[in-house]
């Protein structure tokens, strides 16, 4: 594998270019010319790196659909001038906008890296730059002229991971991120090995789509023992909401008391989706195994199989941008669109 690729390295903020203020002793976002002198090495890259920022450089827990959207243009405006694009992101909200990239480009042919660090790039012991050589070198590896990744991927701490399939786990560890129901797409240790089968194909025939529209009108609930009526009544009652994930139990599991049951059900009849995401880091949703998730099944819940909850938050954003019926919407959604899920 070798590489003469043109990459665009596009900065949003995050740690990985924050310093110390000096009057609260916080970090904060820095600019990018100050980022990029810390890390010469980018230079000796086997490849041509052009550098893009955000006018302000943002904390990730500040990225909302605006955001993503404007990184998105980005992406978009300099697709056919590029070979793979890496962006510098908060480690914080990274898998929701890495999954929501991942639906706003459908048949996607470039890679799309994301990465950040735990430690700015300016600390002695910092992560961030083994991440963002590594990530450079990922969007760079090409193969007969064409791209190794053709996907959105998350690259951090030695793994490129499937960025729909990641979860931020870790607040004080380098290895901050987690794909418990998809392997590693590459590893990086003396040789960067590339596990070829993992990786998604891209089908040359079909053009890029790119998407915008996401309908942030949506709520996500968490199940937990004590979970009550009045409180569930009360936010259901706001004529607002168009979409919710239910965080439950194991498998998909619930309580199974009748005003629970019948809240839903009500949402459905209103034709409000309701998809079903598990709490557990790994593992799938499979409404019917128990009896804790029979009722759900019968009344239209749509399975999010082993999404994150993440990629679910951001598909349903999106497909209920695409303004679909819900019988339509249930049926894609079920439906791996960007290998964010399962097949069965
Ligand atoms: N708060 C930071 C962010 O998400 C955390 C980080 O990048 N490690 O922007």
């Amino acid at each position: 594998m070798s590489s003469s690729a043109n990459i665009l390295l596009i900065y949003t903020g995050g740690t990985i270019g924050m310093m110390k203020d000096f009057e609260t002793g916080a970090l904060k976002a820095f600019d990018f010319d100050q980022l990029l002198s810390n890390i010469p090495e980018l230079k000796q890259l086997d490849c041509k790196i052009a550098t893009l920022s955000f006018d302000t450089p943002i904390d990730s827990s500040d990225m909302n659909v605006e955001q993503w959207v404007i990184l998105g243009d980005i992406i978009n405006t300099n697709y056919e001038d590029y070979n793979g694009f890496v962006i510098l992101h908060g480690s914080d909200t990274m898998s929701y906008t890495a999954s929501a990239i991942s639906f706003m480009f459908e048949n996607l042919s470039k890679p799309i890296i994301f990465t950040g660090s735990q430690l700015p790039i300016g600390d002695l012991r910092t992560d961030a730059k083994e991440n963002l050589i590594t990530a450079v070198q990922i969007a760079a590896l090409q193969k007969r002229g064409r791209p190794v990744i053709t996907e959105v991927g998350l690259y951090f701490e030695y793994k490129l991971l499937r960025a729909n399939r990641t979860t931020k786990v870790n607040a004080e560890h380098f290895e901050a991120f987690q794909s418990a129901n998809y392997p590693a797409l590459i590893e990086s240790g003396v040789h960067l090995k590339v596990n070829t089968s993992f990786l998604r194909s891209v089908n040359r025939r079909k053009k890029m789509v790119y998407h915008t529209h996401f309908d942030t009108d949506v709520i996500v609930i968490k199940m937990f023992p004590g979970i009550n009526e009045r409180i569930l009544t009360g936010i259901f009652s706001l004529e607002s909401i168009k979409g919710v994930i239910l965080e439950t139990y194991g498998a998909g599991n619930t309580t199974t008391k009748k005003w629970f049951i019948a809240i839903v059900s009500g949402l459905i009849k209103k034709g409000i989706p309701v998809v079903n995401v598990t709490q557990c880091t790994g593992g799938s949703v499979e409404m019917g195994k128990y009896d804790t998730s029979v009722a759900l099944k019968k009344v239209g819940v749509i399975s999010g199989k082993d999404c994150t909850t993440e990629a679910a938050l951001a598909k349903l954003m999106y497909l209920l941008g695409e303004k679909l019926p819900l019988n339509v919407l249930k049926t894609i959604y079920e439906t791996s669109l960007r290998g964010e899920m399962s097949e069965n």
